[in-house]
């Protein structure tokens, strides 16, 4: 009998992984305006925190993510067909994953990728205990740099990337198209790409999704300095920055920072890092699309458009 689910490889939080850590963090404070890529909010604590933005009545994402899920799952999975393999980009907990497996006709694999391990681990638990017959291959990575899936054994299935939590908007437009070519180099020919864009909208209903009353976004802002701290050996003070978040219209984007209250110096495994007073690590872009962008993305990295699915609001 083959085994339901592959176990997780264990190597890879190692020490390529924390290396690959330490550089980005240090090559990011080094530079004019400070930056810190947001993949690596996502240690156990940040994909905590995570799961609670999306339980925020401002935060209105991943109610209408699920909303549209809820209405149009079957019809996804009919597009989607038969006997897929279903690989997802950043599962997070699992919960839009559950609504769209429980409608698809006898998937061959569910391939999973994650850069949040304990996260994969439970969700994949999870969906063990929910779709038995299911093959689960979890994968430990950062779907950025991953390219060579491991052998599902279904050469011919169908592939369909499953990408619904609006995280494109984490990319610039340039890296945005980037990751849309890979994909469309993973599923080949005849693949299909399921993916959630947020469209822009007011400022009064988008600057509070980032701002939210009870603070939770800047504790998941601020646990990316608790996280390195931990883990880089690091010395942030963590109530020396502030978090901020703005929605700049005309660069379609929310961008999200941590604002220096004051002068002051950090270490960051040996290195010294300078701060002036209001000086600020850049740690995540949201991009906030148009139906026209989308269209000129998708079309720019050979993507043909075939359904979409619009929320009631
Ligand atoms: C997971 C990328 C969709 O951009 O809204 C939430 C991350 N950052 N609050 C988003 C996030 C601050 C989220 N995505």
């Amino acid at each position: 009998m083959t085994p339901r689910t592959a176990a997780i490889p264990r190597h890879d939080v190692s020490i390529a992984w924390r290396r690959q850590f330490l550089r980005d963090v240090i090559d990011g404070l080094k530079r004019p305006q400070k930056q810190i890529p947001c993949k690596y909010f996502y240690d156990e604590i940040g994909s905590v925190l995570f799961d609670q933005i999306c339980e925020l009545d401002e935060y209105y994402l991943t109610r209408s993510e699920l909303e549209i899920l809820r209405v149009h799952a079957r019809e996804m999975a009919e597009l989607i067909g038969d006997d897929c393999v279903l690989i997802e980009f950043g599962s997070g907990s699992g919960l839009k994953t559950r609504l769209l497996l429980a409608e698809l006709r006898s998937p061959r694999v569910y391939l999973p990728i994650d850069v949040a391990r304990e996260h994969l681990e439970k969700s994949v638990r999870e969906l063990a205990n929910r779709f038995p017959s299911l093959h689960l291959i979890p994968v430990h990575a950062d779907f950025t740099a991953f390219l060579r899936l491991p052998d599902t054994g279904d050469p011919k299935a169908r592939r369909v990337v499953y990408f619904p939590g609006s995280t494109i908007g984490n990319f610039d437009p340039v890296a945005a198209v980037v990751l849309l070519r890979k994909i469309a180099d993973l599923v080949g020919p005849g693949g299909g790409l399921l993916i959630g864009f947020d469209l822009d909208k007011d400022e009064s209903i988008v600057w509070p999704a980032y701002n939210d009353r009870s603070g939770v976004t800047a504790a998941f802002n601020l646990n990316l300095l608790a996280r390195i701290n931990r883990e880089l050996a690091a010395t942030f003070d963590l109530a020396g920055f502030t978090h901020r978040a703005e929605y700049l219209r005309t660069l379609e984007r929310v961008e999200i920072h941590l604002v220096s209250d004051r002068a002051q110096v950090v270490r960051v495994a040996g290195r010294t890092i300078s701060f002036t007073a209001g000086e600020s690590i850049h740690t995540e872009d949201s991009y906030k699309y148009s139906l026209d962008s989308i269209g000129r993305l998708t079309a720019q990295a050979g993507w043909t458009l075939v359904r979409r699915w619009l929320d009631s609001r």
